[in-house]
């Protein structure tokens, strides 16, 4: 309940509070018939106290889409989908075909065989596989193997494509962009390979070879892109990085034991616009909630739980997806018996944090927990 004191502030203070007088409304006529607008008429709309997202916190059951997702095997093939995705449409963003915020999430799906025609955009991707065997991606002639739970990068500008090997089996895996970034700023370009499959240029997942060296990298080589030169990040190391941290440290209230992918050459995030990270619940664990600016895309890799989302509570087991929008409080409770849980997400925080503009607050009452809305 807001006090008497910030209605008065609300209402009152440095706040647009004019109301609609005949003169006025003919004013505001003449103002659109020239193009132009009354500040005080949209000022407290586009400067809210604080973000107001048009997002929803959201969940999408794996159980519930993976019928249908397999289904589209059946119905189109990638030459003529281009991409075999089902996208996930967050009810409040339908307009920009995102999952939340500025973050665009699919679920893709290809049989033994099949492969992808390369091509490369503005939009940076990365991919986290879901299910099945044979699963690759090409990088500029980086080709990299794929498992479960294997988190893959395809840097903005970068020549990509996909597919599965003919000994493989149906692979289905979450894409990541930020294309409705990218559209939003008016800067997305997309280009087809003109052979429209590349060459493999290098040994298959020379990547890891090269920087997947944890404390370690090669020595004389330099890395001038923009992004990480580690294109895969593999679950076992992943997972084990995770257990070695949990054997060390209590980690967040807020977060549990949350690492983030990084790139080796820089310590950054992986990509300048798309951040990820994987999270472990110890068995039993029930975060605090807080909330932070940036959007984050959430795929549960191993247990299962809930988290409270404003108020409201979603139920997750492995490979559910669900959003957290900006500024949301969130916390996160893991109902595997006797295991640890993990949370892989995505996010828009390299760009929260390169532009000055992260900020993050503590459910302070109620013990740091929310109460349940119905
Ligand atoms: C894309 O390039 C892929 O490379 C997947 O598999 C989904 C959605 C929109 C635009 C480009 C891919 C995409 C995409």
């Amino acid at each position: 309940m807001a006090s008497t004191y910030d209605q008065y502030r609300e209402e009152m203070i440095g706040r647009a509070n004019v109301a609609d007088t005949p003169e006025l409304v003919a004013y505001y006529q003449r103002l659109q018939s020239l193009g132009t607008g009354a500040l005080w008429t949209v000022a407290n709309k586009i400067e809210p106290w604080e973000p107001a997202s048009t997002s929803v916190p959201y969940l999408w059951r794996y159980r519930d889409l993976r019928e249908d997702v397999l289904r589209s095997l059946e119905l189109v093939t990638p030459e003529q989908a281009g991409r075999r995705v089902v996208y996930l449409e967050n009810p409040g963003r339908a307009d920009v075909v995102a999952a939340v915020g500025w973050l665009y999430s699919g679920l893709q799906v290809m049989g033994p065989g099949e492969c992808a025609s390369s091509h490369r955009h503005s939009a940076s991707a990365l991919r986290f596989i879901m299910e099945g065997s044979g699963a690759f991606t090409n990088v500029d002639g980086h080709k990299m193997t794929l498992g479960a739970n294997d988190f893959v990068l395809t840097p903005n500008g970068t020549w990509h494509e996909h597919g599965v090997s003919e000994d493989g089996t149906v692979c289905i895996w979450q894409d990541g962009l930020d294309i409705p970034l990218m559209n939003a700023l008016d800067a997305n370009f997309y280009e087809v390979h003109p052979e429209l499959q590349q060459a493999i240029s290098f040994p298959v997942n020379d990547s890891l070879g090269m920087w997947a060296g944890s404390a370690l990298r090669p020595a004389g080589v330099t890395w001038t892109k923009p992004y990480s030169p580690l294109l895969k990040y593999e679950w076992g190391p992943t997972y084990e990085a995770l257990l070695r941290y949990a054997s060390v440290s209590e980690g967040s209230p807020y977060d549990g034991l949350l690492m983030e992918y990084v790139n080796p050459h820089t310590g950054g995030p992986v990509m300048p616009t798309i951040g990820a990270s994987m999270q472990m619940l110890r068995a039993g664990q029930h975060t605090k909630a807080h909330r932070h600016t940036g959007s984050f895309v959430y795929q549960c890799a191993k247990g299962r739980g809930y988290s409270i989302i404003n108020g409201q509570r979603f139920d997750w087991q492995e490979r559910d997806i669900f959003v957290v929008p900006s500024w949301c409080w969130h916390e996160h409770v893991n109902l595997s018996e006797g295991e640890d849980a993990c949370l892989f997400t995505f996010n828009d925080l390299p760009v929260m944090r390169s532009l000055g503009i992260y900020r993050e607050e503590a459910f302070g009452e109620n013990g740091g927990h929310q109460p349940i809305l119905a």
